[in-house]
């Protein structure tokens, strides 16, 4: 790796991040069934109908996946608690088991001197609440914070720093637009609907994290570059129809009060009830703001009804997601969001990494130029007066790539989804010799 932890600021935060469902187990424990189980369950939806059952049995493993952590060089672990592990119906009865394995897991970090750096909900809605409409209920803003409640309640005053929402992006239109994620709608309204209340939760949950007494409370956004696919006027607007509801969104109603017009054209006659009344509560104030960042998508104009445009083919290399490599697009949005939404509010990346066809053994070469290519573009950010403060990599340990099942391999540490074993990989020996000078 050519770059050093010593090219970074004293105090810079390097971290890895991974999410419950996708790598603990979710049939140990007790916990409940999310909308990902069901998902699963039915034809179509995910590669091979593989789920999070067994996945990288985390539950049990979780020692020695935080000493490779730490074994890393590593200052945080950025994980996430299930909601449906800790209330199996979503709301009222808890399981205690849950409470205590996310309580083990914490003190199990600290002791290891890895900051816990939480996430309340990467996506493993509880089943019951699945069957109640989900994010297109307006009362899931109102079970969020009681879970926000039950599980800060337990773990908040050892947390270093905690978002309510990963990615609301994929909750919204990759969920409910697009389709291709639990639960699988293609709908304007449920779409619309799902968007709003995800802030709207977002806000309630910040607001019950300030009234226990938490500090360094964040929102995690995911941002993909838009690029034309020429230059004619349609392409530039189609990608910033495209720009607009992906990177857009969040970040407006977080910061200025509103979503922006050119996603209102086709949004707003889907819009919930009273939802302009609603900003105060999703402005609840942050300590910083995390990006998500992996690619970028070539936008054409098509004559599909709204939003009428669809992704092609790029000319980039690409990853084994499919995914071209477009380090620029990093110190794009990192300068992005702090000259238009956060004007100096802290950043983070909290989540960047690429998937590879890894096996046991065999160097993976092309994840170390992809992590070195973006760290650059993170220190260009930072040379041109963007205050990032930290950089996560996604992901410790191969897991269940949603849709895409267990074949997608995004760790740093290899697992063999047979016998479970974990293997680092060269990716890993490099971030940890980089981070030790
Ligand atoms: C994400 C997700 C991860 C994915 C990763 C690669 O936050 O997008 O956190 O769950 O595994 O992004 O697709």
């Amino acid at each position: 790796m050519d770059f050093k932890r010593s090219d970074f600021p004293d105090g810079f935060l390097f971290a890895a991040a991974t999410s419950s469902y996708q790598i603990e187990g979710h049939s140990f424990g007790g916990a409940g069934k999310t909308h990902w189980d069901t998902f699963a369950q039915t034809p179509g939806n995910v590669v091979r109908g593989e789920n999070g059952d067994i996945a990288c049995d985390h539950y049990h493993r979780f020692a020695e996946d935080l000493d490779l952590a730490a074994g890393m060089g590593l200052d945080g672990y950025r994980f996430s608690t299930s909601w449906a592990r800790v209330l199996p119906e979503g709301r009222g009865t808890v399981n205690q088991d849950g409470l205590d394995f996310y309580d083990r897991l914490v003190d199990a970090m600290l002791e290891r001197n890895l900051k816990p750096m939480a996430t309340l909900y990467h996506w493993e809605l509880p089943v019951p609440l699945a069957d109640l409409g989900g994010w297109r209920n307006p009362d899931m803003p109102n079970w969020f914070a009681d879970f926000t409640q039950v599980i800060m309640g337990r773990i908040g005053d050892r947390i270093y720093s905690a978002a309510p929402v990963n990615e609301p992006w994929c909750v919204g239109w990759l969920s409910h637009f697009l389709g291709h994620h639990a639960p699988g709608l293609r709908d304007i309204r449920a779409t619309a609907h799902a968007m709003h209340h995800i802030l709207l939760a977002h806000g309630q949950a910040i607001s019950v994290m300030r009234d226990l007494g938490m500090s360094n409370l964040g929102a995690v956004c995911n941002f993909e570059y838009a690029q034309p696919v020429d230059e004619s006027p349609e392409a530039a607007k189609a990608a910033a129809l495209y720009d607009g509801y992906y990177n857009q969104f969040f970040l407006s109603g977080l910061f200025k009060s509103r979503y922006p017009d050119i996603v209102m054209e086709g949004l707003e006659p889907h819009m919930p009830r009273g939802w302009d009344q609603d900003f105060k509560t999703i402005q609840a104030p942050l300590d910083w703001v995390g990006l998500n960042y992996y690619t970028r998508k070539v936008i054409a104009p098509d004559n599909s009804p709204w939003p009428s445009h669809t992704e092609v083919d790029g000319p980039l290399p690409k990853t084994q997601m499919g995914w071209e490599v477009y380090p620029d697009g990093l110190r794009h949005f990192l300068n992005m969001v702090h000259n238009e939404y956060t004007k100096g509010l802290p950043l983070l990346v909290t989540e960047n990494g690429m998937a590879n066809e890894d096996t046991v053994g065999q160097p993976d070469q092309p994840r170390i130029d992809y992590l070195e290519a973006h760290l650059a573009a993170a220190k260009s950010a930072l040379a041109d007066g963007v205050p990032l403060r930290g950089y996560t990599f996604w992901s410790l340990l191969d897991n269940y790539e949603w849709a895409l099942g267990y074949e997608k391999r995004f760790g740093l540490v290899h697992v063999d989804f047979e016998t479970l074993e974990r293997t680092p990989k060269a990716s890993y020996h490099a971030v940890s010799a980089a981070l030790a000078q």
